[in-house]
C-alpha cells in the first residue's frame, strides 16, 4: 500500500509521525511518501536552509527539540553568538552549531550541483525518517510577503511606500506582526515537480493533507505547476485533517495567513478553500476536531475527532480515521 502525505513542517512532522506509527501496525508494510513544502527556504549567512524538509527529518530521526518545535535537540548557539558580536546581519534568525553541520553539507553538495531531491535522500541516509522524503520540487521557489502600504520615512510622512519581505523575516523577525497584503511564492511559475513526486501522487493507494499551514505549507505545495492536475487524476482519494480546532490553529500562527488569502479561520473554512473534489476542489474527505462536529464541506465525506496530535500513537488514531475515509478500513 503506498501513501502520499503532502506536508510542511512541525504540523508536517508531527502528523507523519502518526502515519509512520500507523502504519506499523498495518499488514503488507505500507510505503509513505512525503511531498514537503519548500517555499520557507532561505540563504542566510551563504547556508541554503530548508526549515520544513529539517523539522520533518529532525522529528522522525529522532533529532528534534520538541519543545522549541524547529531545530536540533541539544543544540549550542556558539556561532550564532560569534556572528552577532561580528554584527553579520542577520540576528534574528537563530541557527544552532548542530542544526549548522546539516546546512553546510546541503550547501556544499547544491552548489557541487546536485538536486535538493539528492541532497534529502544523502540527509535522510543519516536520520532515517522511515519515510521518502522529497521536496515539492528541486527549483527555488520563496514565499515573500508583500506588506500594506506603509508612511514613507523618506518622503517626510508625505508618500506611502510598499515593500516586501522574504516569509522568514516576516515570521521570526516580525512575528507576523506587520500587516500583509498577500504573498508571494517567487519562482513558482517554473518550478517543476521534484522527480517521484508525480509518480507517487499516480501510484498511490491514499493521499493526505496534513494539518499543516494551508497558505504558505499547503497552498505552495499545490501551487507547484503539475501537482494540482495530478491529484485531480489521482485514483486514490485524498484527504485532509484539518489544522484549525475551534477556530484557532492549534501551535503557530496560521491565524495570521489565513485572512490574507480571504479564509475564514475555521475547521469549515480551510476545507472550503481546499474544495471538494466533486465540485472541482480537491476532497474526497475532511477530518475536523470533534470541537468542529458539524462542520459541513458539500461534496465531501467530514467527520470528527479529536484532533490534537499529542503523541504519535494518538496521532496514528487521527491517521486510522483519515485512512477509513479514504476507503481503506481500521
Ligand atoms: P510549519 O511549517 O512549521 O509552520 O508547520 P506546518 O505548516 O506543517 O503546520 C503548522 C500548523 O500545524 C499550524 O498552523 C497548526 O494549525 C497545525 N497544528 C499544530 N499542531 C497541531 C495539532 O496537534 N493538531 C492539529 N489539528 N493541527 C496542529
Ligand atoms: N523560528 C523562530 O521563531 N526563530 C528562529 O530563530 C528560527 C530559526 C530556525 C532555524 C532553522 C530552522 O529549520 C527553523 C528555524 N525556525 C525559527 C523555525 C522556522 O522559521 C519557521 O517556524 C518555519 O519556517 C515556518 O514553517
Ligand atoms: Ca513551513
Amino acid at each position: 500500500m503506498r501513501i502520499v502525505v503532502l506536508a510542511g513542517g512541525i504540523g508536517g512532522a508531527r502528523f507523519l509521525q502518526g502515519v509512520r506509527a500507523w502504519a506499523e501496525n498495518r499488514p503488507n508494510d505500507p510505503e509513505i511518501t512525503a511531498v514537503v513544502n519548500t517555499s520557507d527556504d532561505v540563504t542566510l549567512h551563504g547556508l541554503r536552509i530548508c526549515t520544513d524538509l529539517d523539522s520533518v527529518m529532525y522529528t522522525l530521526g529522532g533529532g528534534h527539540d520538541e519543545e522549541r518545535g524547529w531545530g536540533r535537540v541539544g543544540e549550542t548557539w556558539a556561532v550564532k553568538d560569534e556572528l552577532a558580536e561580528y554584527g553579520a546581519e542577520p540576528t534574528w534568525f537563530g541557527l544552532g552549531d548542530r542544526d549548522i553541520a546539516t546546512h553546510l553539507v546541503r550547501t556544499r553538495m547544491l552548489d557541487a550541483g546536485y538536486p535538493l531531491s539528492a541532497v534529502t535522500e544523502a540527509l535522510c541516509a543519516r536520520w532515517k525518517p522511515g519515510v521518502r522524503l522529497l521536496p515539492m520540487t528541486d527549483d527555488r521557489v520563496e514565499t515573500h510577503v508583500v506588506l500594506a502600504d506603509e508612511l514613507d520615512p523618506d518622503a517626510g510622512g508625505a508618500g506611502v511606500r510598499r515593500r516586501a519581505v522574504h516569509f522568514q523575516e516576516w515570521w521570526v523577525r516580525y512575528r507576523a506582526g506587520l500587516a500583509a497584503d498577500r504573498f508571494v511564492q517567487v519562482g513558482i511559475e517554473d518550478a517543476k515537480p521534484a522527480p517521484g513526486v508525480l509518480e507517487a501522487i499516480a501510484a498511490a493507494d491514499l493521499i493526505l493533507f496534513a494539518p499543516s499551514n494551508p497558505v504558505v505549507s499547503i497552498d505552495t505545495i499545490l501551487g507547484v505547476p503539475g501537482i494540482k492536475p495530478a491529484l485531480a487524476a489521482a485514483s486514490a482519494k485524498i484527504v485532509g485533517v484539518s489544522p484549525i480546532i475551534g477556530g484557532a490553529p492549534v501551535r503557530g500562527m496560521a491565524e495570521k495567513c489565513l485572512p490574507v488569502v480571504g479564509v475564514e479561520v475555521s475547521a469549515a473554512g480551510v476545507g472550503a478553500h481546499y474544495g471538494a473534489r466533486a465540485y472541482g476542489g480537491l476532497l474526497d474527505g475532511w477530518l475536523v476536531d470533534t470541537t468542529d462536529a458539524g462542520t459541513v464541506l458539500f461534496g465531501a465525506d467530514v467527520r470528527a475527532v479529536p484532533l490534537w496530535m499529542t503523541d504519535p500513537s494518538t496521532t496514528a488514531e487521527i491517521v486510522a480515521e483519515a485512512a477509513a475515509i479514504g476507503g481503506i478500513p481500521r
